[in-house]
């Protein structure tokens, strides 16, 4: 059987793009390395991040406004509770890059929020202890979104509506048109590759350098109640960054953003030491006291970077790519489900992807 679509990879972005491609009508084929919603990507570990005030550029904030409708109409449409509307803090020196853009976007679309002084911050959230010169932008609409439950979503809406998907079939070769997997070969008039931190070795043809960075969560017994706490992300003075959410099954979990070692999907080290929980405990142990009790347990996950930490979405050459998302990306899975069959389909997208085009990543172009 000849299909419309190929879509490589099926995680967060993949699955969303067999969603949305197969909605509108195309005969779509799914091929995934390992199982449905596995843990070895970046599509897992429980909570990730969404919110408007997007301090990495105003360009992004389109895409989100139309992110958190989609979040809202993918639970209809599937019955997966996916996004926790709980609110968002970001809090760091007034001049921080997180503050400064954060305030930067919400001004410029619009975006709820409100600004609080250090005496503010406590008193509206006491678990919070900033440093007196440090501010906070505070967004109501922000929360997290549950990736698990969003990939099973996509998985589920995608099969109902049409779409042959194949687990444990790992890609050996692709080209446009032909798909070869350890099972067969398939053809069809396009593809799509999401390849999540197998960007190396799926689109060395882009002539783009990806960084893969091992990231780590950890998870542990709050000393204070943080359930329905706002997600936080606390850039601090030293231009490091760490960010957490409020407590669900009786875990929180916080993480550094970067800093971490680069790897391959293949060589990361699975194995969490001592050393670094004790340092992400000391990390919070000021500014939140409360919220490493006595350590749980953590685990790995994969960032795939671009030299400017921005996404990477195009067509080119009868193949659609999804890539780069640089460890923010999951809260925008809906969207970039509908941008990958727009131009896949129609080969443009009234979405504004100005920002993620390849070129700019290339020597010299
Ligand atoms: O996805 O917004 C995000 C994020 C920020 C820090 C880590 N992840």
């Amino acid at each position: 059987m000849t299909y419309d679509v190929i879509v490589i990879g099926l995680g967060g972005m993949g699955s969303a793009a067999a969603y949305r491609l197969a909605q509108r009508g195309q005969r779509v084929l799914g091929l995934e390395k390992f199982s449905p919603v596995h843990a070895r990507g970046s599509s897992h570990g429980g909570s990730r991040i969404t919110r408007q005030a997007y301090f990495e550029d105003p360009a992004y904030v389109p895409l989100l406004l139309r992110a958190h409708e989609m979040w809202d109409q993918i639970e209809r449409d599937s019955g997966e509770r996916i996004f926790h509307r709980v609110g968002g803090i970001i809090v760091g020196g007034p001049e921080s890059e997180a503050i400064r853009g954060s305030r930067a976007s919400a001004e410029q679309w619009g975006i709820r929020h409100e600004m609080l002084d250090a005496g503010e911050i406590r008193a509206r959230f006491p678990r919070l202890n900033p440093v007196p010169d440090e501010i906070a932008l505070y967004e109501e609409g922000a929360g997290l979104v549950v990736p698990e439950s969003a990939v099973r979503a996509h998985l589920a809406l995608a099969e109902r509506a049409g779409a042959e998907l194949r687990f444990e079939e790992p890609v050996t070769h692709w080209e446009p048109g032909r798909v070869t997997t350890t099972r067969g070969t398939y053809e069809a008039g396009h593809v799509v590759v999401c390849p999540g931190p197998w960007a190396p070795e799926l689109l060395g043809h882009l002539g783009i350098p990806f960084e893969i960075e091992r990231a780590v969560q950890f998870y542990f017994t709050p000393r204070e109640d943080f359930r329905d706490h706002p997600i936080y992300i606390w850039d601090r003075a030293d231009g490091t960054k760490f960010y957490g959410f409020p407590e669900l099954d009786g875990a929180v979990k916080v993480a550094f953003h970067h800093g971490g070692q680069i790897c391959t999907p293949e060589t990361i080290d699975r194995t969490v030491h001592g050393h670094e929980v004790e340092a992400m405990a000391n990390a919070t142990r000021s500014p939140m006291p409360g919220v490493a009790g006595p350590f749980q347990r953590a685990a790995t996950c994969l960032y795939t970077n671009t030299a400017d930490r921005h996404f990477v979405l195009a067509r080119e050459h009868g193949v659609t790519v999804a890539c780069g998302f640089s460890g923010h990306g999951f809260k925008f899975v809906p969207v970039v489900g509908e941008i990958l069959a727009d131009l896949t389909i129609d080969g443009a997208t009234r979405h504004p992807i100005a920002l993620f085009d390849p070129a700019r990543l290339r020597g010299g172009a």
